[in-house]
């Protein structure tokens, strides 16, 4: 059986803010060292594929940078290894992909190129581990052409999911693209379909009057519902698609939960990304640690709990970091405080600045539906000068100079 995975990381991504803005959301820093695809890249090669395609369009040069030739997956082969598939760039309008689904009937002779008999589809946004192996053998059990990865979600959650019945052999037999109504049960598509290529070709390939094919959630599964074997392949773990900042928090956050399920110790299930070289995490005479993930090339001299700490971070004496996110090369100034805040690359805090103080929860007045839990976020290479407040739910754009920050405190739900 041959399997090529592809692997979905085009789509705008624009839910996480000022992180996504200047690169596409599988190729945001995550978990300190990693990027969100490594989750998925180290999947397929752990479970033994090693054919795998990665379908970008918006912001791909920081994921095309990190993926290179796919050597730190083992994916740089002659045979198979890693291919970035962006679309044909000739006419703009035409070419774009559409969605999911016109993504991957843009690429379907890459899929025949591969002589595929499997095509494993996936995303490039979501964190948890899975053996493949175990769905492909489901499949082919079941005697399927699609099955779709399952789990249970909240009840609460379902309108961001595609719902489904599913019958005592696990089959298919009624499904719902994100419902409005809460009544179609719970049980919810992971977006990761594999398919039996004749089966993918013939439902992409036909695009008749009222059978658009653009999006596989919206479009292809649903159409496919009776007409073709479509099984659920239920999957326990944990898994998340880190689609927003709240859920980029907290799975952020998770991580330095002990009784997390994610064990990214786990010495049978290495997640693989590619790493600087840095010297080792070097704590000062003052330096207080505590739940917290420090990465290489880290210096504390201040105070860290319950934050997650990517390469180079500097923490100044008498800095405090509280449930934050600090990436690459972030420099924290003397006695400046940091709580629930998400600071992306190479930022300045001045010297005594507070970032996400006070309890004044008022939205973000330009993104109220992505910031409205407490959580401030500090765009890529902003430099905030010495000593001013900053509330919460406040972006602070990237490359903000010191010279154009307004005079006096930052309330909160601003964007500056
Ligand atoms: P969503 O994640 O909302 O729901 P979608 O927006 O189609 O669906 O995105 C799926 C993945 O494809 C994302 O990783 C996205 O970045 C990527 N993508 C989107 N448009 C793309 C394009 N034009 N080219 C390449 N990649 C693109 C889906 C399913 C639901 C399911 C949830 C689970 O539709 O049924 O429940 O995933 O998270
Ligand atoms: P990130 O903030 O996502 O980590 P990096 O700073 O690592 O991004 O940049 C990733 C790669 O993309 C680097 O090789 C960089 O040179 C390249 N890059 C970034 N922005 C651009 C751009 N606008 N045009 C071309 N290459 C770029």
């Amino acid at each position: 059986m041959r399997v090529v995975a592809m692997i979905m990381a085009g789509g705008e991504g624009t839910r996480l803010s000022v992180l996504s803005e200047k690169r596409a959301k599988p190729s945001v820093p995550f978990a300190g060292k990693f990027r969100i695809i490594d989750f998925t890249l180290s999947n397929c090669v752990n479970s033994g594929i090693f054919d795998v395609a990665v379908l970008t369009q918006y912001r791909p040069h920081s994921l095309n940078a990190h993926i290179g030739n796919g050597k730190p997956w083992d994916l740089d082969r002659a045979n198979g290894g890693v291919q970035l598939l962006q679309p044909y760039q000739g006419r703009r309008d035409e070419s774009w992909y559409k969605g999911t689904a016109d993504a991957v009937y843009q690429n379907l002779n890459y899929i025949r190129e591969r002589r595929a008999d499997l095509v494993l589809v996936l995303s490039g946004d979501h964190i948890y581990k899975m053996n493949y192996a175990e769905m492909i053998e489901f499949h082919q059990q079941k005697r399927a052409d699609m099955t779709v990865a399952v789990m249970h979600v909240p009840l609460e959650e379902t309108d961001r999911f595609g719902i489904m019945t599913v019958d005592e052999n696990q089959r298919v037999i009624e499904f719902t693209e994100k419902p409005k109504n809460r009544d179609k049960g719970t049980l919810a598509s992971m977006g990761i379909y594999l398919f039996n290529v004749d089966t993918l070709i013939k439902r992409l390939s036909e695009n008749g009057e009222g059978s658009p094919r653009i999006d596989f959630g919206k479009h292809v599964i649903p159409a496919m519902i009776g007409r073709d074997a479509v099984y659920a392949f239920p999957f326990e773990g944990y898994w998340v698609d880190v689609g927003t900042i709240q859920s980029y928090w907290e799975t952020s956050m998770d991580l330095l939960n002990p009784d997390n399920t994610l064990n990214l110790y786990d010495t049978d299930w290495v997640i693989h990304t590619r790493s600087e070289e840095r010297p080792p995490a070097k704590m000062g005479p003052q330096a207080r640690v505590s739940r917290s993930l420090i990465c290489n090339g880290c210096i504390i001299r201040g105070t860290v709990e319950h934050s997650v700490l990517s390469p180079g971070v500097y923490v100044s004496p008498g800095a405090v970091v509280r449930d934050s996110v600090v990436m690459n090369d972030t420099w924290i100034g003397p006695g400046a405080v940091l709580d629930r805040v998400i600071v992306d690359k190479n930022v300045v805090v001045g010297a005594g600045v507070r970032l996400g103080c006070g309890d004044d929860l008022t939205p973000n007045r330009e993104q109220p539906d992505k910031l409205m839990t407490g959580i401030t976020i500090v765009g890529k290479g902003a430099h905030i000068p010495p000593n001013i407040r900053i509330g919460r739910n406040v972006i602070i754009n990237a490359d903000r100079d010191e010279e154009d920050f307004p005079t006096g405190d930052v309330k909160s739900g601003e964007t500056i």
